[in-house]
């Protein structure tokens, strides 16, 4: 065995969400199952996620400076960082901040918009805050997985438009309309572009652009959504790739796992705002060794 320094490290630059399966406290678990070590930066600190009628929250913002200073003593060499749900002003900056000093060369930086759904902002989020995660964050990406709608947002396209597609069974109008974003949002800097969450025909499309190729990979709808899904995705997406992993095949073993997660979470009647119940097959994940994925 390799020296423990081929290990790879990801600092993971989320929110601490207690209760409810989502952000830290499921990509925390993930990045550790994929041998990888994970190193959080939180950006604020909630009992639970903001899907359930109330929560505490502390806003960890002031403390990200001081805490990556603390890092930077120790000269890190971050393999991959990831951001995600942003809900305090000063977030994104302090992201962006912590991109310019910690990203080397060849580090992977996958950004999750994480600001809208169903066509709509996010209660709360600004046009401001587009902005701000367009030009900090989407801007300096090597990876962005937009939902559709965050998508749609990103490049000003009209989300109806897209929906407006859906009756052309071929689906060729919607994969061109699309092919189009991706190369709108590649025009921003990413060369890794996934676009998530497309509903059609009882099945689930992810969008899997890396530089000029483009592919549309499906899976069959394996339940209701569930909060916390995209984190886990984001989580198995980006280890997978700093580990070496291609970036559709890491796709599709990120689809794969959620679609597990989603039955045995049905199977295991969990209440929908709980998330899924990953920790049942988190054994199922870990199938490569860390031979395999250095
Ligand atoms: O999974 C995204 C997410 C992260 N953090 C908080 C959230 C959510 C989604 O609702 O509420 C606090």
């Amino acid at each position: 065995m390799k020296s423990i320094d081929a290990q790879k490290k990801i600092a993971i630059i989320n929110d601490m969400s207690g209760y409810g399966r989502c952000s830290l406290s499921v990509m925390l678990p993930i990045v550790s199952c994929l041998k990888a070590q994970a190193c959080p930066l939180p950006t604020a600190i909630l009992s639970n996620h903001t899907g359930f009628p109330s929560e505490y929250k502390y806003d960890f913002t002031e403390h990200m400076g001081p805490y990556m200073q603390a890092w930077e003593q120790l000269h890190i060499p971050f393999d991959g960082i990831m951001t995600g749900y942003m809900n305090y002003d000063g977030q994104i900056r302090e992201a962006e901040e912590f991109i310019r000093r910690f990203a080397k060369e060849d580090t992977v930086i996958f950004v999750d918009p994480s600001m809208a759904d169903n066509g709509s902002l996010y209660r709360g989020f600004t046009e401001g805050h587009v902005k701000e995660i367009r030009d900090r964050l989407v801007r300096k990406a090597t990876i962005i997985k937009p939902n559709l709608t965050e998508a749609c947002i990103l490049t000003g396209t009209d989300y109806a438009s897209i929906l407006a597609t859906y009756p052309d069974h071929t689906m060729r109008r919607l994969k061109a309309a699309l092919i189009n974003m991706v190369r709108q949002l590649q025009a921003m800097g990413p060369r890794q572009v996934i676009i998530t969450g497309i509903e059609r025909h009882e099945r689930f499309m992810n969008v899997v652009a890396d530089g000029e190729e483009v592919r549309f990979l499906a899976a069959r709808k394996a339940g209701e959504r569930r909060p916390g899904t995209g984190d886990i995705f984001s989580s198995i997406v980006c280890t997978s790739v700093v580990s070496g992993m291609s970036l559709d095949r890491a796709v599709k073993k990120a689809q794969d796992f959620i679609g597990r997660a989603i039955r045995v979470s049905e199977e295991q009647k969990v209440p929908v705002r709980e998330g899924v119940a990953f920790e049942l097959i988190l054994d199922k994940l870990a199938c490569t060794t860390y031979e395999q994925v250095k």
